[in-house]
């Protein structure tokens, strides 16, 4: 996963990490290359520009840590920017029960896949997740999603003799109440490109069924186009996150780390390869770390700042006693 984007850095970064004087030049130096490397991973270029951007600003007002040098410094900032790019902590899912889930995506993006690893995900957890087919279009891919339905033991329903898809949504809210089943995923159908129609009809699907979540699904390997599909899919749906696919593959990062920042929808689960375990909650933090490929110096970094801040608690609780 992001094999080049991390070789890229981490070239960037090498040179800096060693040097015991940060000077305006250097910093620069490393500073644009950090910028290369993630536009050649296809970021977005403005998410690329502010990123700089923000680890330059804070570079400069940064004190300087004992036992750490400046260039291990940076690549602490890095490696945070990295995370607030990614998105914190906004992996949950909505409590409400029956959990009604809205898959939406483009054509082969992996919506059907992850419907049933997502259902297999939620019932590890407890639900009682129910799968419904509404790609009529395609009578393979309902064909497709019952045989994995069946494989990982979750509820199923279709109707492959309608083409009315929110009608085919409203009786498999019943049916999957029957079923006493408390999560229910919707698996749509994609196009090649943004379609108007489609999107219509996945509207009037939405305004029936009236999903709790809007996931849209999109292909880790896009890249900045990821930006634009997610723009299009949330204007019209209002997207309550988004399931990164195929990161196991030749996604360079450009999806994951622009569509936060600009199409501000968080990710909160990624698919990592054909089979219905791949797939996980996403971690921005795991992910970070992962690009930067340089741990060590991160918590070498967040000790010094541990003594730091216990330091200046210690200095603090002294200036009350004194009163
Ligand atoms: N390697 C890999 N392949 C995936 C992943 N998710 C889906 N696929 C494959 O992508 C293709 C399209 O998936 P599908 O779920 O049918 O897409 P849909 O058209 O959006 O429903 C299938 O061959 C899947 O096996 C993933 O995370 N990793
Ligand atoms: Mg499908």
């Amino acid at each position: 996963m992001f094999e080049s984007l991390t070789e890229k850095l981490g070239s960037a970064l090498r040179n800096l990490r060693g040097v015991g004087k940060l000077t305006e030049e250097n910093m620069a130096e490393a500073l644009k290359e950090v910028r290369t490397a993630l536009l050649s991973a296809d970021v977005h270029f403005k998410v690329a520009r502010e990123f700089v951007e923000r680890v330059q600003t804070q570079c400069v007002g940064q004190e300087v840590l004992k036992g750490v040098a400046p260039g291990q410094q940076i690549v602490k900032i890095i490696h945070d920017e990295l995370v607030k790019l990614l998105g914190e902590g906004s992996t949950s899912l909505s409590s409400a029960r029956p959990l009604k889930i809205l898959m939406v995506g483009l054509h082969g993006s992996g919506k059907t896949t992850s419907s049933a690893k997502l259902g297999k995900l939620l019932k590890k957890r407890g639900y009682r997740p129910f799968v419904v087919g509404c790609d009529i279009y395609r009578p393979a891919a309902i064909d497709q999603l019952e045989i994995l339905s069946k494989q990982e033991e979750l509820g199923f329903y279709s109707d492959r003799t309608s083409q009315d898809v929110p009608a085919i949504g409203v009786a498999a809210l019943a049916a999957a109440q029957t079923a006493t089943a408390d999560c229910v995923i919707f698996d749509t159908a994609g196009r090649l490109q943004i379609d108007q129609e489609l999107i219509e009809e996945v509207k009037r699907l939405h305004a029936r069924v009236q999903p709790d979540e809007v996931l849209l699904v999109v292909d880790g390997a896009l890249g900045q186009e990821a930006v634009s599909v997610a723009k299009a899919f949330h204007d019209a749906l209002s997207l309550t996150g988004l399931i990164l696919t195929k990161m196991d593959g030749d996604a360079r990062g450009g999806a994951a780390l622009s569509i936060k920042s600009i199409a501000n929808v968080p990710i909160k689960f990624i698919g990592t390869g054909e089979k219905t375990a791949d797939f996980d909650t996403f971690y921005p933090e795991r992910l970070a770390s992962r690009i930067l490929g340089m741990g060590d110096v991160v918590s070498l970094v967040e000790k010094a700042q541990e003594t730091i801040d216990v330091k200046e608690a210690e200095k603090m609780a002294e200036t009350l006693r004194k009163g």
